[in-house]
């Protein structure tokens, strides 16, 4: 997979992307990130990449020309054909698990780091294919929205990660939160690993974990739990359990 990604600071992308899982993927080829300067883009002696709002108010708007021309240029470099020209903005779809491993199957990406009060609206509507938003919150700029997309979709590039298992019982995965995980040692301040975990009988565990996990999204986020898969001996399940503990 090759990302690609316009933004501003460039500077800001070189730790995340030098640590962990995001670097092991580029280390070994499976994926290639390149950064762009906006500004490289420009053709004025001061650089200039924004400019007053039309129609007055406060702020300042990205310009068109040069992320037109940066897209167009590196559109040069990559194999032809549709890829996904996405513009980081706080008004753009809301960024979850589904939307990763909706991106992870592309061959190729394009993230732009939108910035100031807005970007020209000609770049939504004539460049980008796609708009995200990684949150109901607003960033000074796009650049850590796109270091947030690109750890959480990179993970999900086959070959990424050691065990493609882990995948399977990450939070947000299946539509619930994660089950409880421990670690030795059995006993730790007095503190017991639950019995069942050491049972060794698998069975138990992974009915254990999945109605953790049920009761954890209960709990927490209702909101996921109405929309998660569960089996209807589950949902009597949950719905009793959360009834005995009132
Ligand atoms: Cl993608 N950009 C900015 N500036 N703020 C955000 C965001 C993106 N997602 C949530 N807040």
């Amino acid at each position: 997979m090759r990302i690609d990604i316009l933004c501003l600071f460039p500077d800001m992308f070189s730790s995340p992307f030098e640590q962990s899982i995001v670097k092991r993927a580029k280390d070994r080829g499976i994926i290639n990130i390149v950064i762009h300067n906006i500004r490289d883009y420009t053709y004025d002696k001061h650089r200039t990449v924004d400019d007053y709002p039309c129609g007055g108010g406060p702020g300042m708007v990205l310009k068109p020309e040069p992320i037109f021309e940066a897209v167009e240029a590196i559109k040069e470099q990559i194999s032809p054909g549709e890829i996904p020209i996405i513009l980081l903005t706080p008004q753009g779809r809301l960024f979850t698990q589904q939307v990763a491993q909706e991106l992870a199957p592309c061959s190729q990406l394009m993230l732009i780091c939108g910035h100031y009060e807005g970007v020209d609206e000609r770049v939504r509507e004539y460049l980008a294919t796609d708009e995200i938003s990684i949150g109901d919150y607003v960033l000074s700029g796009g650049e850590l929205a796109a270091m947030v997309v690109v750890d959480a979709v990179v993970r999900l590039v086959p070959g990424v990660l050691g065990s493609q298992m882990s995948l399977n019982t990450d939070s947000h995965t299946d539509g619930l939160l994660e089950y409880p995980q421990y670690t030795r040692p059995k006993a730790y301040r007095g503190w017991s690993v639950p019995s069942v975990l050491l049972s060794g009988n698998h069975g138990e565990i992974s009915l254990w974990r999945r109605r953790e996990a049920i009761l954890r999204t209960a709990e927490r986020r209702p909101d996921l739990l109405r929309k998660a898969i569960l089996s209807t001996e589950e949902r009597k399940w949950i719905s009793e359990s959360l009834s005995n503990q009132r």
